[in-house]
């Protein structure tokens, strides 16, 4: 079996701190790639107070909430997806199941509800008391007003490269906030949310779907990083590139943020926004949350403060008014 010297994990904000350092563990102990990322993105779809992924995501405009997940295995290239699917305890675990098989691979809907079930999937109401509340208070503040609801969207995408060499990633979200009944994003969509190659590297992606995907954000990361680019600048020119084109041609950029690590365990982050967090461990690099800004075309990171993390679980833990 092929060895590689070093290991690496990252993730999309700081939601993802706990199952990297879950994941560090897993992976000095010489577990796979595709364990740590699972196990690291089910510890955020299991955990309430993360309003955007899993259980306690927040619902489309009827309330209802619908998940999207993938998996992908950068060796193998086996892609398993889900969208729009209901109360199912751990979409991702159903998109690596659904990686393993050589057709209906991305299943959507009542369909993919109704095979996972058959096959012995936990059925959950994922929707949660504090998520309905939010779901409310949204209708009250903007609809019921007459104002655009979409906003409020944050995606947990996870990289990681295992000592054997193999590289996985994952992705799981709720999608849009107050998104149509049936809308699906960029995160279960292979190219546009994520994208592993064992010979090169992962990326993916969160921030606004309808953009991430018109310019195929994770693959075209890893591509560049094929071609010889560090992480740091295949990420960043990457960004930059399609936020330029679309405000070009489109008029306008949404919220485009992205997190990808080589085979090397070298790491890279960007984003078009202020407040991007992003959590990494690897071999040379202790488990880390950074927050992002950007200057110029460039994005800087600095360790996330004391304050800054006792603020972000003050405000997720809040009272909803
Ligand atoms: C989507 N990209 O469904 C996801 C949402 C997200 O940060 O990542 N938001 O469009």
């Amino acid at each position: 079996m092929m060895m590689n010297s070093t290991w690496g994990i990252i993730a999309t904000w700081r939601m993802a701190f706990d199952g990297i350092n879950a994941a560090t563990t897993r992976l000095q102990r010489e577990e796979s790639a595709e364990t740590a990322v699972i196990e690291a993105v089910k510890m955020v779809e299991d955990y309430p107070f993360y309003k955007s992924v899993g259980y306690g995501g927040l619902p489309n405009e009827e309330g209802v909430v619908e998940l999207d997940a993938a998996f992908m295995h950068g060796t193998t290239m086996a892609v398993g997806a889900v969208a729009s699917i209901q109360d199912i305890a751990n979409p991702i675990m159903l998109a690596q199941r659904l990686s393993q098989e050589r057709f209906n691979s991305f299943m959507v809907g009542e369909g993919a509800k109704a095979w996972a079930l058959a096959n012995g999937f936990e059925q959950k109401t994922m929707l949660t008391e504090r998520a309905q509340q939010h779901y409310e208070k949204k209708c009250r503040e903007t609809i019921d007003q007459g104002l655009s609801p979409y906003s409020g969207h944050d995606t947990v995408g996870i990289c990681a490269v295992d000592l054997k060499g193999d590289i996985c990633v994952g992705t799981s979200t709720s999608g849009l906030f107050m998104k149509r009944p049936g809308r699906v994003g960029d995160s279960p969509l292979s190219g546009s949310g994520f994208y592993a190659d064992s010979d090169v590297g992962a990326a993916t992606a969160t921030g606004l779907g309808e953009d991430l995907m018109k310019g195929c954000v994770s693959y075209e990361i890893v591509r560049r990083m094929g071609e010889g680019m560090s992480p740091q600048q295949a990420a960043e020119s990457t960004v930059n590139d399609l936020e330029a084109k679309l405000i070009k041609r489109y008029g306008r950029a949404g919220d485009l943020s992205v997190v990808c690590i080589n085979k090397s365990g070298d790491f890279g982050a960007a984003t078009n926004i202020d407040n991007f967090s992003f959590s990494v461990a690897t071999a040379k690099h202790e488990p880390t949350i950074y927050i992002c800004r950007r200057e110029g075309k460039q994005t800087k990171y600095e360790v996330a403060s004391p304050e800054w993390l006792d603020a972000y679980q003050a405000r997720i833990t809040a009272p909803i008014v």
